[in-house]
């Protein structure tokens, strides 16, 4: 503070008060760029953000239109750095350790896919005994609290937390049509 007060002397005709703020301009600037590049309340991971919810959606539409409403997609796991990522989240507690939905889905019985842009699931985890489709009945998939947060395959209508996703700096991928006619058709 006392060279800034210096500098302004020097310098003569400049305001104090100019001089003196800058730096803290400066410092905040730096510091909120950093957090700003996902909203209050998501988490960063490469290039995309992440939204764990606290609340439990009952019905895979709702948990749909949730994420879309927040501006992203049920989240969408696409290689093993980004599912190791979500389960040390869940793991060492920065979010609740509970079930999370994923958007992966079997509407078409054993074919997976994701609901964003019904792209094939190719990387998995699941637990070594799913997806097991018991009783017929579980098409979709979750972060299992009771396998370690590997996947199951569960009733879509189950009361459980979910995970959506938004790339970073762009806009998710339109509610799809198809999508729209699944979870419609059922
Ligand atoms: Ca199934
Ligand atoms: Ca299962």
């Amino acid at each position: 503070m006392q060279e800034n007060l210096r500098d302004v002397e020097q310098d003569g005709k400049n305001s104090k008060t100019a001089v003196i703020s800058f730096p803290l301009t400066k410092t905040l600037a730096r510091g909120g760029e950093k957090s700003s590049r996902c909203r209050a309340g998501w988490k960063e991971f490469k290039d995309h953000c992440y939204f764990f919810s606290t609340d439990k959606k009952r019905g895979k539409r709702q948990r749909f239109v949730e994420c879309r409403n927040l501006g992203g997609y049920l989240t969408q796991v696409t290689d093993s750095a980004e599912n190791s990522w979500i389960v040390s989240m869940i793991t060492s507690k920065k979010v609740i350790q509970q079930n999370y939905w994923m958007g992966a889905n079997d509407f078409k019985e054993g074919d997976w896919r994701w609901v964003n842009d019904l792209s094939k699931v190719h990387f998995t985890s699941w637990q070594s005994s799913q997806p097991d489709n018991s009783r017929g009945k579980e098409d979709c998939g979750h972060f299992a609290q009771g396998y370690n947060y590997q996947w199951n395959d569960q009733q879509c209508n189950d009361n459980f937390a979910f995970i959506c996703e938004s790339p970073l700096g762009s806009n998710c991928l339109p509610y799809s049509r198809l999508l729209k006619s699944a979870v419609s058709g059922k």
